[in-house]
């Protein structure tokens, strides 16, 4: 049996962000989820403003949660959910179930107080041992969501202009090209446990499916800057792996909206019963 302990986590995220952003270098904004409990907000080039969270969910794997993209490549990776085989790009794993056409009604909406509702995701990296070298940091720079009727149109070579081109495709939200998020594998590590969750604003979707396209790692090696510690921001060791939650977390949406007005994140940690 397993159970869940929230664990509010104290105000940092929004404020910190405010500050990154204003130290950021110029025209690049960035959140920093190097720290735990930390969040903050990126307005897309389409779609309006997302919410990125460091949240912990140690539950990958147990059947709360579905995969439906891997991806995998050292120092810069990127890829798209679809059935397709073989995958285009850095995409894994789609013969085992892991990487899949995703409709849009499995994905849960939740409501956040004064902000709207969103469309909820969550982010599994892994990447080296920390004993290896500061290699835990990971950037996610690129990061967009389609709506769509044709989920399983692609081949081999496929890439994300022609995800972009694609017929009866159209863009819900789109990372803005200089933006970033700083990513810490340190804070849940292991494979099965969840380093972010991504909130999406929702918006009147008639298609029938979504595609997730991102790319991480282009950050590489990186001095300390920006409030931010130096580090190996490229991709190494494990696959990272995009999910959704089987079941919505009512209590998220909810307590996710106070934690807006008072407090910033909300971890949930499986704790084993026997
Ligand atoms: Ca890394
Ligand atoms: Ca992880
Ligand atoms: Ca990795």
């Amino acid at each position: 049996m397993k159970t869940f302990r929230l664990t509010h986590l104290p105000l940092a995220g929004v404020v910190a962000c405010a500050a990154a952003l204003a130290s950021g270098s110029a025209g690049a904004n960035f959140v920093n989820l190097t720290t735990a409990g930390a969040s903050g907000t990126l307005t897309g080039q389409v779609g309006g403003t997302a919410i990125f969270s460091q949240e912990g969910l140690q539950a990958a794997g147990t059947g709360l949660i579905q995969p439906f993209l891997t991806i995998g490549a050292q120092n810069i990776e990127q890829g798209f959910n679809s059935d397709t085989t073989p995958e285009p790009l850095d995409v894994k794993r789609t013969n085992a179930g892991y990487t899949r056409s995703l409709l849009v009604s499995s994905v849960p909406v939740v409501s956040i107080a004064g902000q709207g509702k969103f469309y909820e995701f969550l982010l599994d990296i892994n990447e080296s041992n920390p004993l290896n070298s500061g290699d835990a940091f990971l950037s996610l720079e690129k990061v967009e969501l389609f709506a769509t009727d044709s989920p399983n149109i692609w081949d081999a070579s496929s890439t994300l202009s022609d995800v972009q081109s694609a017929p009866s495709t159209s863009t819900v939200w789109q990372m803005q090209a200089a933006d970033w998020v700083a990513l810490n594998y340190d804070l849940e590590p292991g494979q099965g446990a969840t380093d972010m969750y991504m909130y999406i604003p929702k918006t009147a979707v008639a298609a029938t499916n979504f595609i997730l396209y991102s790319h991480f790692g282009a950050q590489g090696t990186r001095s300390a800057a920006d409030g931010l510690p130096a580090g190996e921001y490229g991709s190494s060791d494990g696959y990272e792996e995009w999910a959704v939650a089987v079941v919505p977390l009512p209590a998220a949406a909810w307590l996710f909206g106070s934690a807006l007005l008072g407090m910033v994140g909300i971890g949930y940690r499986r704790r084993s019963t026997a």
